[in-house]
């Protein structure tokens, strides 16, 4: 008996060894998975020592015990007090101070603030390993430090290392609702809100502060920059300190969005004149209201005289002096105001071409240079108009020379896949921080810039719009969390390469296996490039519905409305001339060593071409192709490469768990389809505009294909999809009779084994059935029921819906019948666009 139960426990054990543990994502890069070799740090003393002092010196003492006990296989156990012992000693400078007694030697009086080192000491017998912060902060920070060269397979550093971040803000904004909802949020609920309150239950919130504090980010803006009009009402204010609560013991202060109108909807005075003084002592009162509730409160956040928000133009007042109101009443509680630079008009006459909204940023700003307090920091969006998947810098970055700026960078994919496209930020962000701007003809690039460096600034940073939601891996997308890793790791040191963060990134989030990094790594490199490649090229913005969702493409919503998001395509030529000579002159707000390279021609970069200039379609780039077969080119290849991440991805089965594995694999097979939607809508686009056909014959050109219209058809009727490029042909097919339609079609392809692919409409509102047959017997069935992509109220065949499934290797032979069923389910009618053949 005893020796069964001993077997069974073995048995069991080796099991739990073999296994690769299920996982839902939800540690993101703070997995501490077992490691292959814990004798490499077999050094680490098992002992974690906290002196008496701050909360934090708590946190990071629990952190580091769950992490090197789960990673390391071996117990680790926190005492406190001061002991002459081995361990790991891991405390700040006033801890250590309050503490008195001098129980090791490790100078830390030259951190600057935030920072944190880490080293050896050897004393005779007794070995410590000391993390020191330069506060409580630097203090978790070097913890998290020391957990990542444990998890990513680094050797412990043999002398002491020291780092601080490059500047003092690093946040976060998320656009959530008080609602639940999230403005541009891709996976799902609010962790925040929920009903128009608080969440009773913040777990999350705590997790989060947690994630955060892991990649150095202090700061997160809890609301809406669209701000909701009872931010600022006392019961909201006690609410809120809940949530500061849970983000405090990571060193993350919190803060909030603010309308400018809240001296007036929320404390009833009859204007909100910043410079009124009933306004400005409003702002007072109301701020001492908040920091009694929140000591640390971090400041607020205001996006006005944008996008249908108020602001101080309604009183002929300055973004200045509505900014200073506000920052005058934080300034005693060391509170910032972020105030954004993203103002602009969007109600532009689209025939007037000196009009661009590019200027709006410069145009609004640069004047007020020097005019703003010291606690208040411009933010600026990384380009002069909106998350574009190709921008240049704003020139607005080297206009402020006398004011503290934060660069925006959006980690939520809006305009990028929203989180269905794999697309790994980092070379995006990197390539505007490297932008030298010449200010001054000297070397300012953009990351110098918001660091303060170029300019002595106090103050300045980086904001990422996070948008994290309820699922359960925060982003959607498991890839997608590199870009919020990568964000925080660019925001401590935008000088790190992107290959650095990628790399740790994925043994941190996925393991140190050979073949699974140098995949993940390579998959996520060139990411982004694939999906410029075939959503929008040149510098001529992503191509999609900007009067929708941003998610699929709707190429001319962008043109002849008052958004300004134009490139003024007709017959002969295309993109926004912005130059001096002949432009709106926006080129002309970038420094003049700057502006010469983009007003000529000749010596813009190709990948901003149509951002600067308007060229005849037949206009030849640096590498020789003319501008209408570089566009057909680059989506033809994009969409390829974009076919070749589900093999890649299968490669990995078994080496990772199949839980992350089969929601990556599906999120792929996804991008896959969409690709080619995207590809065949803007190349048949550029050939209707041009009138120049593809040299390689490609575009419209689909003898794979058979149009769901022309099958012969049981009930399924035709209709026009808008916008026309969307669908195969402009058409397709839906089933209004409740009992289902089908379509039927003879195939005449040389026998051999196919890949049988319908491309269909999936709309949320419904889940329409489907089935195929092949001579009267069924190939398979699914039912339109995803959520994708994610586009809640769009009920229509278009480019955000149109989706689709592959049955692989199908034997086939000449005059074999293909039947496809649909039924619909509410009010969607199993709308089909095509179905394609092709060689396996
Ligand atoms: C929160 C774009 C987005 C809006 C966003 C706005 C902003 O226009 O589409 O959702 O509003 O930018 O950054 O304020």
């Amino acid at each position: 008996m005893r020796r069964s139960r001993n077997l069974g426990l073995l048995l069991l054990f080796f099991a739990a060894t073999l296994c690769v543990r299920a996982e839902t994502g939800s540690e993101a890069w703070l997995r501490y998975a077992p490691i292959a070799e814990p004798s490499r740090y077999a050094t680490l003393p098992s002992r974690i020592l906290v002196l008496p002092g701050s909360p934090a010196d708590l946190a990071a003492a629990n952190e580091l015990q769950r992490g090197l006990t789960s990673m390391l296989g071996r117990p680790f156990t926190i005492v406190h007090g001061v002991h002459g012992t081995d361990a790991i000693i891991v405390t700040n400078l006033a801890s250590l101070t309050r503490a008195g007694a001098a129980i090791f030697t490790f100078t830390g009086d030259k951190l600057l603030p935030e920072a944190f080192t880490l080293g050896e000491k050897v004393e005779g017998k007794t070995h410590r390993l000391i993390i020191l912060g330069a506060d409580p902060r630097g203090e978790l920070y070097g913890a998290f430090h020391l957990l990542e060269i444990v998890a990513s397979g680094q050797p412990l550093p043999t002398k002491p290392i020291s780092d601080s971040p490059s500047s003092p803000v690093r946040w976060v904004n998320q656009w959530d609702n008080l609602d639940g909802t999230i403005e541009r949020g891709y996976a799902g609920r609010s962790i925040f809100y929920d009903n128009g309150h608080v969440r009773a239950d913040l777990t999350r919130v705590s997790g989060y502060g947690r994630l955060l504090a892991s990649v150095g980010i202090n700061g997160v803006t809890v609301n809406n920059v669209n701000s909701d009009l009872r931010t600022l009402e006392p019961e909201m204010i006690v609410e809120f300190a809940r949530i500061a609560d849970q983000l405090r013991p990571w060193g993350v202060r919190m803060s909030l969005s603010v309308d400018l109108s809240s001296p007036q909807v929320v404390g009833h005075l009859p204007t909100f004149d910043p410079v009124d003084p009933t306004v400005i002592a409003w702002w007072r009162i109301k701020v001492d209201e908040i920091y009694k509730a929140i000591p640390d409160f971090g400041g607020f956040v205001i996006k006005a005289d944008s996008e249908g928000r108020v602001g101080p133009s309604q009183y002929h007042r300055t973004p200045a002096e509505a900014a200073n109101a506000v920052a005058r009443a934080l300034k005693p509680h060391g509170g910032l105001v972020l105030y954004r630079g993203f103002v602009y008009n969007n109600h532009l006459d689209y025939n007037d071409l000196k009009a661009d909204r590019a200027r709006a940023g410069y145009d609004n700003f640069h004047a007020l240079d020097g005019k703003f307090e010291s606690n208040v920091v411009i933010q600026v969006k990384n380009g002069p108009i909106d998350f574009q998947v190709r921008e240049p810098a704003s020139p607005l970055f080297a206009a402020l020379q006398h004011t503290s700026q934060a660069i925006e960078l959006q980690i939520t994919q809006e305009y990028l896949g929203q989180q269905r496209h794999m697309v790994f930020l980092v070379p995006m962000w990197k390539t505007t921080l490297d932008t030298d701007m010449r200010a001054d003809n000297r070397s300012t690039p953009v990351k110098e810039i918001v660091e303060g460096k170029s300019f002595h600034q106090p103050l300045g940073g980086f904001v990422g719009v996070a948008n994290v939601g309820l699922d359960a891996n925060w982003m959607h997308h498991p890839m997608a969390m590199a870009n919020l890793y990568g964000f925080g790791k660019l925001a401590w040191n935008p000088g790190l390469t992107t290959d650095q963060i990628l790399d740790t990134w994925t043994r941190l989030t996925w393991g140190n296996h050979p073949t699974v990094v140098s995949t993940i790594d390579e998959l996520q490199r060139h990411s982004w490039h694939v999906y410029e490649q075939y959503t929008g090229n040149l510098g001529i913005g992503t191509l999609t519905n900007i009067l929708s969702y941003h998610f699929g493409p709707g190429i001319e919503s962008a043109e002849r409305n008052g958004w300004g998001q134009w490139f003024r395509a007709d017959s002969t030529g295309i993109g926004m001339d912005r130059t001096v000579a002949t432009g709106t002159g926006y080129i002309g707000q970038y420094p003049p060593e700057l502006a010469k390279v983009y007003e000529d021609v000749n010596t813009c970069p190709d990948d901003l071409l149509l951002f600067m200039h308007h060229v005849p379609y037949t206009h030849v780039l640096h590498d020789g192709k003319t501008v209408v077969q570089y566009v057909y080119d680059a989506h033809y290849e994009g969409a390829a490469t974009a076919q070749t991440y589900v093999p890649r991805w299968q490669t990995l089965k078994g080496l990772i768990d199949d839980e992350r594995y089969e929601q990556t694999l599906k999120l792929f097979t996804y991008q896959a389809g969409h690709a080619i939607v995207w590809r065949d809508a803007v190349t048949r686009w550029f050939q209707k505009e041009s009138g120049i056909p593809d040299k390689l014959g490609r575009v419209g050109n689909y003898p794979d294909r058979i149009e769901a219209e022309n099958m012969t058809a049981e009930g399924y009727t035709p209709v026009d999809v808008k916008p026309w490029e969307t669908a195969s042909n402009s058409k397709a097919v839906v089933c209004n009779q409740a009992s289902g339609c089908s379509l039927t079609t003879t195939l005449d392809k040389p026998a051999d084994n196919y890949n049988i692919i319908v491309q269909y409409f999936d709309f949320w509102s419904g889940k329409s059935r489907f089935s195929v047959d092949l001579n009267g017997k069924p190939i398979g069935n699914w039912i339109a029921d995803d959520t994708l992509p994610p586009v809640r109220a769009e009920n229509q065949p278009n480019g955000d819906t149109s989706t689709r499934i592959t049955f692989p290797n199908i034997p086939l032979k000449p005059g074999d019948t293909l039947t496809l069923h649909g039924t619909p389910d509410n009010t969607e009618p199993a709308p089909v666009d095509y179905v394609e053949i092709t060689k396996q």
